[in-house]
């Protein structure tokens, strides 16, 4: 792995913000990618974080930290990725929401900062969005696509809850539903019924281009 990522990765593990900031720069200003330092840097920190967690390595306080120190990255990193947003296109909306009940946002966040790249507007709606919410949006920026964030086994059913509401609301099919997350499948998006599924942002954003392509 390249050297500078991998301080950048020692760096939110570590809790340190100065750190870690100072290593976004440093990639920044080289020619890596955005999109590397996104999913390689920062996104693959958090990964491994959560591996440490769940086996009794770190603890939810450091969790919280790093959290934080993740998102004041993902901000230096954000504009960098529109410098060379795709040529214009006809503009699509995307609405998007982490499911109800539920408080992982940064994947959410990189999956908007993707979808802009490729020419989406981004209605972010946040996070712990009940249904209701989600279908006012779908209907006031019809037609869009809905993307769906659930990082909890828990919340998981929340994601075939506002599908169900976007049917019963009769948005269909001028609204297209997809879903990710962690604990998200391709065989979960097909018994939801969602339109797509995509396992990582970038994945994303391509995927919700070619549904209004
Ligand atoms: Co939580 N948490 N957490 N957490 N957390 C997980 C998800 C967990 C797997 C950790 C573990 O046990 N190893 C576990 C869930 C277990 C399960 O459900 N089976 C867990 C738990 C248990 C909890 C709490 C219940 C802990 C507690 O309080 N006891 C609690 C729940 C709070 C709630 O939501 N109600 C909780 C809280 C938190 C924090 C608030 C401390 C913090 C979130 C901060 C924030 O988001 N602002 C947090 C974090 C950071 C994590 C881990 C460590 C990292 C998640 C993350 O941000 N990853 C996570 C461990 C893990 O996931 N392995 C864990 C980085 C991010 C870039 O990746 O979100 O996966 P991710 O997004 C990816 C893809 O999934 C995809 O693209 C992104 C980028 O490529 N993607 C989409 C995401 N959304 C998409 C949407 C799409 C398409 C793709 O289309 C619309």
């Amino acid at each position: 792995m390249d050297e500078r990522l991998a301080t950048l990765q020692q760096a939110i593990l570590a809790q340190d913000k100065e750190g870690a900031l100072e290593a976004t720069r440093t990639l920044l200003d080289s020619q890596i990618s955005p999109r590397v330092i996104l999913e390689s840097g920062l996104a693959a920190a958090m990964l491994e974080l959560g591996r440490r967690w769940k086996c009794g390595e770190a603890f939810l306080p450091e969790v919280v930290v790093s959290a934080d120190i993740f998102a004041r990255c993902s901000e230096l990193v954000e504009p960098a990725l529109l410098e060379n947003p795709e040529e214009a296109r006809p503009s699509h909306r995307l609405v998007l929401a982490t499911v109800k009940g539920d408080l992982h946002d940064l994947g959410k966040n990189i999956v908007g900062a993707m979808a802009k790249t490729v020419g989406f507007e981004v209605k972010d709606l946040g996070k712990n969005v009940p249904a209701d919410e989600i279908v006012a949006a779908a209907r006031e920026h019809s037609p869009c696509i809905v993307g769906l964030s659930a990082l909890l086994t828990t919340t998981m059913p929340q994601q075939r809850v506002a599908v169900e509401a976007i049917d019963d609301a009769g948005l269909r099919p001028g609204v297209k539903v997809i879903v990710g997350g962690a604990p998200v499948t391709q065989s979960w998006a097909d018994q939801i019924g969602a339109d797509g599924y995509a396992p990582d942002a970038a994945s994303a954003a391509e995927l919700a281009r070619s549904l209004v392509a």
